[in-house]
């Protein structure tokens, strides 16, 4: 395999590098969960989040910046009660139905389309432009929240591989 970042096309090339960024932290955490069955996406520590939950977290959590706080539309609060988007493995987050991953992989995909095509719009100042949070707690600018969202994604692609290890019998 060639390793590359390569601007998305359609995007200028400072806003398609940061989405090849997202696409490439993406295709580690999707890798982290290759070989695995329905059953084994529920591996988890005592009282932790599961691989499925993992998941399905990053797709839900993905949602919430870009479509909170980069478009400004608040979330259900259904949608908002289950983000637990201050995640640790001492917070528990509800566990997924039985489901294989490729259903888990469907979500993530489909909310990095959502993510594409806002991206598709961006200007290279919509990259350092403040967000605010609808509490008006904080202000991000968008490249910030970009890569927080590469960050996001590694972070849980550490824990899946721990949880992987630690389920392997
Ligand atoms: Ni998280």
């Amino acid at each position: 395999m060639d390793y590359a970042l390569t601007p998305e096309p359609g995007m200028t090339p400072a806003v398609g590098y940061v989405f090849a960024a997202l696409e490439d932290a993406r295709r580690v955490l999707v890798a982290s969960v290759a070989g695995l069955d329905a059953q084994a996406l529920r591996a988890a520590l005592p009282g932790g989040n599961s691989i499925a939950t993992l998941l399905w977290h990053a797709a839900a959590v993905e949602r919430w910046w870009v479509e909170e706080v980069l478009e400004g539309r608040p979330m259900p609060e259904d949608v908002r009660h289950l983000l637990g988007h201050d995640i640790s493995w001492e917070k528990h987050l509800p566990e997924p139905a039985l489901r294989p991953p490729e259903h888990f992989l469907a979500l993530l995909k489909s909310q990095r389309e959502h993510t594409r095509r806002l991206l598709l719009g961006w200007s290279d100042g919509d990259l350092d432009r403040a967000y605010p949070d609808l509490a008006h707690e904080h202000t991000y600018t968008g490249r910030w929240v970009l890569n927080h969202l590469v960050q996001h994604d590694m972070h849980h692609e550490g824990q899946i591989r721990m949880l992987r290890g630690s389920s392997r019998r």
